[in-house]
Order: C-alpha cells, then structure tokens, then sequence
C-alpha cells in the first residue's frame, strides 16, 4: 500500500500545475508522500473546506496552497486548520502575479501564511519548507536536506570554476 500523504498540495486550478511541478519533484527526490487537490476558494468552496478541515485528522502534516489572481486560497485553506499553510503566488493575469502575491502575503493579523516566491521558484521552495517542518521530527529527513543544501553548494562552486576555466582558455576572448 502507498505511504500515507504527508503534504498536499491544493492547486486553485489545473492551470496551476506548471507552479507544482518542481514541488512534486522535490518531494519525489526526498522520498516525502504527498497528495495533488485541484480544488477553488470560490469555485468549489465546501470541497475546499472539506478537504482541509479533515486534513490533519488524515495524517497530513503542512498544506501547501497555489494560486493566482486573487489567491484567497492559501488564506481560506489557513482559516480551517491549524496546520502550517504554504502559499505560493502564480503569474496568472495582466498583473503578472502582483496581485497574488499581495493577496497572499498581507494576511491579516491572526491567520498567518507563508508566503513563497512567485512561480515555480516559489512551487520548489514551498516543497523545500515543508521538508524543513517534516524534517524537525524526522533524523532521516533532515540528514537528506543537509545533503541537498550540501549538493547545491559544491554545485555553486562547480559554476564558479566552470567560469573561471572558460575565462581563461586561449580562445576566451573569442566567445
Ligand atoms: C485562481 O485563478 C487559480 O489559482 C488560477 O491561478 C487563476 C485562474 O484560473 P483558471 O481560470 O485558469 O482556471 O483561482
């Protein structure tokens, strides 16, 4: 049987998915078992509301919210639970996500959700803050996210020397 869901993600809509994608990867790539929700604030309210006020009965531990345009998503989602709500903004209008992301991250006091980057910068960091919160009572995911920050800095240092070795290669000045 399929591990039981530790994360959600609930997307306002399927046109959410692109800001997704780097959240499932990452969650596939530290082995954490989430579950995928299309489900609107304003489009199927009660489905929403169902589904989070059971969430944490059913074992997950952080519910991570995406949408665009007026995001009230991430807050509403907030409103029923106590578990911590990830929201990140999407670039879905003329706006080109400023209106999310103000949605998102003026919350009034008292609900609190935090707020990631726009776009799937912010898809893969929300999935990266939720393995920090899992990670708090979990040794074995927290050794794999020191890996991961350990990997993405000699990564850095690969970049850096990858420069360094073009610059200075006899043809450099031709490129
Ligand atoms: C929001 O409205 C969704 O999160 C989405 O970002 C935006 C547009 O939705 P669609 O019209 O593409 O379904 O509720």
């Amino acid at each position: 049987m399929a591990e039981k869901p530790l994360v959600a993600i609930i997307m306002g809509s399927a046109s959410d998915y692109p800001v997704a994608e780097p959240a499932l990867e990452i969650f596939r790539a530290f082995g954490v078992p989430f579950d995928i929700e299309v489900s609107s604030a304003h489009r199927t309210p009660d489905r929403t509301a169902a589904y989070v006020k059971d969430a944490e009965k059913n074992g997950l531990r952080v519910i991570i919210a995406i949408a665009g345009m007026a995001a009230h998503l991430p807050g509403v989602v907030a409103a029923h639970t106590a578990l911590p709500v990830i929201g990140v903004p999407v670039a879905a209008s003329d706006l080109k996500g400023m209106d999310a992301l103000l949605s998102i991250v003026q919350m009034p006091p008292g609900v609190p959700v935090a707020c990631m980057s726009l776009g799937r910068a912010g898809g893969k960091n929300a999935a990266l803050y939720a393995v920090q919160i899992l990670a708090l009572e979990d040794d074995g995911l927290a050794g794999k996210f020191r890996d991961y920050r350990r990997e993405m800095a000699a990564g850095v240092e690969k970049q850096s020397q990858g420069i360094k070795d073009r610059l200075s290669a006899p043809d450099s000045s031709a490129s």
